[in-house]
């Protein structure tokens, strides 16, 4: 098993919406490291950084109006499979498909608004990390309740 970090963004509807805290708790429950976290503005040269591959589609301006409408929070994630546990965990991109249990699904039904990012490959987690953290925003600790979280053959 694979020990991965996943680039998570809170998008400006959850900051304002303020459902920071539930989204946290979700990811917590789950067993999920925190090992970065900050609140920022994405600024529009960030966005056309971040979102390089949608930058020459036709929605990207959309997309840029609205994940630098107000603030974000930033994390980085850790644990086993922590991409594709994060993405299941979040549901698919438009709210509208995703199902309930899962946070687009609990939370919205619009494609835009969809509450959150991870990253959706270990490249590209690798490529955001980079992007929103430095180094030395990243704690490396190990939580006293790991060993009751995950065997020791699945980290
Ligand atoms: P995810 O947020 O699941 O990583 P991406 O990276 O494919 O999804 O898309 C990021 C954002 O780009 C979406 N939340 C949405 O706002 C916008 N977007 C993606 N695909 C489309 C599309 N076909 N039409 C309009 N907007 C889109």
């Amino acid at each position: 098993m694979t020990t991965e970090r996943s680039l998570i963004l809170f998008k400006p509807d959850c900051i304002q919406r303020r459902l920071a805290g539930q989204l946290l708790s979700r990811i917590e429950n789950k067993g999920m490291k925190v090992v970065g976290l900050k609140m920022l503005q994405v600024t529009a040269e960030l966005a056309r950084e971040h979102y390089a591959e949608h930058v020459e589609k036709p929605f990207y301006p959309l997309l840029e109006e609205f994940i630098t409408a107000g603030p974000v929070i930033a994390l980085v994630v850790e644990g086993p499979e922590a991409i594709s546990v994060m993405r299941a965990l979040m549901g698919p991109t438009n709210g509208r498909d995703a199902a309930p249990g899962t946070i687009r699904g609990d939370y919205g039904a619009s494609r835009q608004m969809n509450l959150i990012h991870g990253s959706d490959g270990p490249e590209a987690a690798a490529r955001e990390i980079d992007i929103y953290f430095t180094a030395e925003e990243l704690c490396d600790y190990t939580p006293t309740l790991t060993e009751w979280v995950c065997a020791d053959d699945e980290m």
